[in-house]
């Protein structure tokens, strides 16, 4: 913690994948608390900070709790230099190679980053605690550890992983289990089910869809390129979970929480939905393309969230009505921006979701 002018003390946080939906949402949401942020950005050739817009500000200004650090979760050596540079309280490990489809693309760089990188983050905070600081630790675990598991899933819910992803997900909340136990570390595993947003990559079904269908509507775009419509999950909006994860470093003791709505639909219930939002029948615009779907696929994932009901009196806000509600007007807003840029003559990138 450092001092502030009035002698209390601000709370520092370390974000790996800050420039992430959940990472931007987090930070938005400990900024709001008085925190000092402190986020690992990798870099690259184009600018990836575009969901951090509106909290960045120039480092040179007075006062800016912001701070952004160039480093990866590959990158050991990098990220005990930051745990140096940042002195936080609490970190919040989200970096991840996050998409389940691309996982079976690559399944080595997927293990490195999710599995090997939680390892390595764990070894640079057990000497950061063994050379006396106290800091306390958020694993962004997942629903995809389920896999196969028949719902509703919940802490005691055995995981049968389907995927690189999901498997380096369960190796990573065992690292952390047993880091919790023999290092005696402030560890917490969120087993957080799917959470969207307006900030969702582009390439997750929901975002794809909304994306999608709302530049379909435009006619902007004629179909719509799924895998497997018949898939469950149980959809949350991404700000309600953040804060779970800020709840769970709140507590006395360390522990692991099952964050989700409690409610299940298929992927074709979330197109009749957006749908019904603008006025389309998607069944004239979908087609189905074989490269969408996964060699195992995980079908029907259900959180029973009645612990962190509980214990951190954690409950979601917004529904899934609202949410999907609030994702197609987000990106018919953007359909909009598209269609008057193009009237006037200008050329627009091409970034529909069809294409991926
Ligand atoms: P995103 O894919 O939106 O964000 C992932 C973040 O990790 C980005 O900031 C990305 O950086 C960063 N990242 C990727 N690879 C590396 C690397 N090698 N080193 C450092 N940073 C890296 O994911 P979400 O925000 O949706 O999810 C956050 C975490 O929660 C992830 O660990 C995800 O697996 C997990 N999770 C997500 C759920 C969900 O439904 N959203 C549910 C359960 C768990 P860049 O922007 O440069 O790509
Ligand atoms: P998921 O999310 O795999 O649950 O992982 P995703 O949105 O990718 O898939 C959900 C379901 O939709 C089906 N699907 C498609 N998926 C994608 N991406 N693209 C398609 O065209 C498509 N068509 C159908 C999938 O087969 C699947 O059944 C997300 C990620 O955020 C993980 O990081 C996180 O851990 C879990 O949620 C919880």
């Amino acid at each position: 913690m450092t001092e502030q002018g009035n002698g209390t003390r601000v709370r520092r946080a370390l974000i790996t994948g800050i420039t992430g939906q959940d990472g931007s949402f987090l930070a938005e949401f400990l900024l709001s608390r008085g925190y000092e942020v402190h986020g690992i950005v990798r870099r690259a050739s184009t600018f990836n900070t575009e969901r951090l817009d509106a909290i960045y500000a120039d480092p040179h200004n007075h006062g800016v709790r912001l701070r952004l650090h160039y480093g990866d979760i590959t990158d050991g050596a990098a990220l005990r230099r930051t745990l140096d540079q940042a002195q936080p309280d609490e970190i919040y490990n989200l970096a991840a190679q996050s998409h389940v489809r691309v996982s079976f693309d690559q399944a080595e760089y997927t293990a490195d980053a999710v599995a090997t990188g939680t390892l390595r983050l764990l070894e640079a905070v057990r000497d950061y605690t063994a050379a006396g600081h106290a800091v306390r630790l958020y694993q962004a675990g997942s629903s995809e550890m389920y896999g196969a598991a028949a719902p509703p899933q919940n802490e005691k819910t055995a995981f049968y992983p389907r995927s690189p992803y999901a498997a380096s997900k369960v190796a990573a909340h065992w690292y952390a289990v047993n880091y919790r136990e023999a290092y005696k570390l402030f560890i917490c595993n969120g087993i957080l089910f799917n959470h969207e947003s307006e900030r969702r990559g582009e390439t997750f079904v929901t975002r794809k869809i909304t994306r999608g269908l709302a530049r379909i509507k435009l006619g902007l775009q004629e179909k719509l390129y799924l895998g497997n419509l018949n898939a469950r999950r149980d959809w949350g909006y991404a700000k309600d979970y953040v804060e779970a994860m800020w709840l769970m470093l709140q507590q006395a003791e360390p522990d692991d929480y099952v964050v989700a709505t409690g409610e299940s639909h298929s992927v074709s219930e979330f197109l009749d939905q957006a749908s019904s939002c603008l006025g389309l029948d998607w069944k004239k615009h979908v087609k189905e393309d074989p490269r969408y779907l996964r060699p195992t696929e995980v079908d029907f994932l259900c959180g029973d969230a009645s612990k962190a009901r509980m214990k951190l009196g954690w409950a979601p806000k917004v529904s899934f009505e609202q949410l999907v509600k609030l994702m197609v007007e987000h990106d018919l807003e953007l359909a909009r921006q598209e269609t008057t840029l193009t009237k006037a003559g200008h050329q627009v990138a091409q970034r529909g979701a069809s294409q991926r």
